[in-house]
């Protein structure tokens, strides 16, 4: 029986680390093709445009060819279109689970001073934050948390008051991964082991 335990928490544990993908959708925000070396794509709140994310207000611009340059494929959004804007995604998560969110974050180079909120939330606020690029290049940002709810919702607001709002913050690469799993519940152990236990179970007799 001690065998079989050991086995159970074995397949668990591969279960978890099998589970480390992006849950977010359009995370580097390639989902724009867009032809030229130099050019940008305007998303606003209310169009439904921005593949995977919601623009919660005014609008967002999705780039290339401008600086920062793109940490991750060839696109970067930058949080204020012609306006201030802001973007959310909300994922499924598992109240009790451990989840890493990391992303990379600069300031658009031609509007140089800008900031940015980062909200987490799920049941109640998870991380809140203000992220505050000095300039170029990129700055990695790498946190986690414990979600308390069966959704966990993933915002960013640009809060540039300059420039009459065309220069926001730049993100990229942004990931939501799951990196530990809470431990089991006892159906879900059986879930995960019945068909072990049944194998050993006929071995015995
Ligand atoms: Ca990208
Ligand atoms: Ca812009």
């Amino acid at each position: 029986m001690k065998n079989t335990l050991i086995t159970l928490a074995s397949i668990t544990a591969l279960a978890a680390s099998a589970d480390a993908q992006n849950l977010l959708t359009n995370g580097s925000f390639e989902a724009d093709s867009l032809s030229s070396s130099r050019t940008f794509v305007v998303h606003t709140a209310g169009a439904g445009t921005l593949s995977g994310w919601t623009v919660t207000t005014g609008n967002v611009d999705v780039n290339t060819g401008y600086h920062p340059l793109a940490t991750d494929g060839n696109n970067v959004l930058d949080l204020s279109g012609t306006a201030v804007g802001g973007i959310s995604q909300t994922i499924a998560t598992t109240a009790g689970n451990t989840y890493s969110l990391t992303f990379d974050y600069g300031s658009n180079v031609e509007y140089p001073i800008d900031t940015a909120l980062l909200n987490v939330t799920g049941a109640s606020s998870l991380i809140s934050e203000t992220l505050a690029p000095t300039t170029s290049p990129f700055r990695s940002y790498s946190n986690s948390f414990v979600a308390n709810s069966a959704t966990t919702t993933i915002d960013f607001s640009s809060l540039s008051t300059n420039n009459t709002g065309f220069g926001g913050v730049f993100l990229d690469n942004v990931s939501v991964s799951l990196t530990s799993e809470a431990v089991p519940e006892p159906s879900s152990i059986a879930l995960l082991g019945l068909g072990t236990l049944g194998l050993l179970a006929r071995r015995k007799r």
